[in-house]
């Protein structure tokens, strides 16, 4: 498995016109919200590089992620496998099994040593070795062997970012994350369950295109795709200022689209690009089929509360995730409302209307 071709080589063996290429250069710029002068740089800077080299381990999951990455639309999986990069391991889509599949990862390591990019989905379990093992290594023998040579490791899912389902309470297999191991190496979480496809093939393309990683947040996620709530890109953001909410999934009040905050949704705390890339080649999102978010990007949330009952945080967290609109309401006295403040004492009712300022002084 030597270094593979370039990728401009690649396009042209398979017919791929400049025009194309470009125009993919010009959709993967505007996802990670660069200016549309990039698209022609990033066009060249890729076309100049060579394959690069990935391999894909599953650990403790359900191959969602997997079957997430499938459905990208842009850049699609056939582009992302047979154009960028030379996917050299990965048990789930590659054609060789046992001893040869076994045998392509320890030849694109030792190839590659110190370049290629190790993508991880899935949770590593440290209570005993054998509840999750291929070929008879362990998950983290696996893990911890292959992010040796790694350039960067991406972690998709949120099995392989915070544990995710498999560390859900009682966490039976001891689950931990990729970065809960490895402490030397450049980590990108990608977290979502599964993650939204085309975050994950936009990383790969910023990588492939500068050599480096993103742009993090705290929590070691791309800003560009993370760096927003649902709730702050959420088309039904306007009923929520206005306090009108959803009573049921199937009466009048979900038919008219109201805001799905008291049925659950936790969009104001659930960071990601659901709102604004949306799922199935731009189609939709949960909330726009009528479902809230179950806020499955963010850690333990299989622990956080039932997923069918309202929020109930401090009011400074969702002060927190009211941006530029509850900035604007709060200038011009617009009403917000905030389900707990039923609970406060002299309340009228759980969903009186309440202006920002009023949410301020009850917070204080
Ligand atoms: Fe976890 Fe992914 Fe959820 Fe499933 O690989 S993030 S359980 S979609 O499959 O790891």
């Amino acid at each position: 498995m030597k270094s593979p071709g370039t990728v401009g080589e690649a396009l042209r063996q398979r017919g791929i016109s400049r025009r194309e290429f470009l125009k993919f250069c010009s959709v993967v710029t505007s996802l990670l919200t660069l200016p549309p002068t990039m698209a022609p740089v990033m066009a060249q800077a890729i076309a100049a590089a060579r394959r690069q080299s990935v391999i894909w381990l599953s650990f403790q999951e359900c191959t969602g992620c997997t079957e997430s990455i499938t459905r990208s639309h842009s850049p699609s999986l056939e582009n992302l496998i047979f154009d960028l990069v030379s996917l050299d391991y990965h048990h789930t889509l590659q054609a060789a099994g046992g001893d040869a599949a076994e045998h392509a990862r320890e030849q694109a390591m030792k190839d590659n040593a110190g370049k290629y990019l190790l993508i991880v989905d899935g949770s590593i379990p440290m209570k005993n070795a054998g509840y999750s093992t291929i070929a008879g290594i362990s998950n983290y023998d696996m893990l911890v062997e292959t992010a040796k040579g790694a350039a960067a490791i991406v972690a998709v899912g949120t099995c392989a970012t915070y544990g995710g389902l498999p560390k859900a309470d009682p966490n039976p297999t001891g689950a931990v994350s990729v970065a809960d191991i490895i402490k030397d190496k450049p980590i990108i979480n990608v977290p979502g369950c599964p993650p939204i496809p085309v975050v994950m093939t936009g990383v790969l393309a910023h990588f492939l295109t500068f050599g480096k990683i993103p742009e993090l947040d705290a929590k070691g996620r791309p800003k560009a795709f993370y760096g927003e709530t649902i709730h702050d890109r959420c088309y039904r953001r306007p009923f929520y200022d206005q306090g009108k909410f959803a009573t049921s999934f199937d009466g009048e009040t979900a038919r008219r689209g109201w805001c799905l905050f008291e049925l659950g949704c936790k969009g104001p705390v659930t960071y990601n690009a659901c709102a604004t890339t949306k799922w199935n080649d731009g189609t939709s999102f949960p909330i726009q089929s009528g479902h809230g978010c179950i806020g499955c990007s963010e850690p333990n949330f299989w622990d956080e509360g039932p997923l069918y009952k309202a929020l109930s945080m401090p009011v400074s967290a969702v002060q927190g995730t009211l941006g530029a609109a509850a900035v604007v309401g709060a200038v011009t006295g617009a009403a917000v409302t905030w389900h707990n403040r039923g609970k406060k004492a002299g309340a009228k009712a759980a969903h009186e209307p309440v202006t920002v300022d009023q949410l301020k002084r009850e917070s204080k």
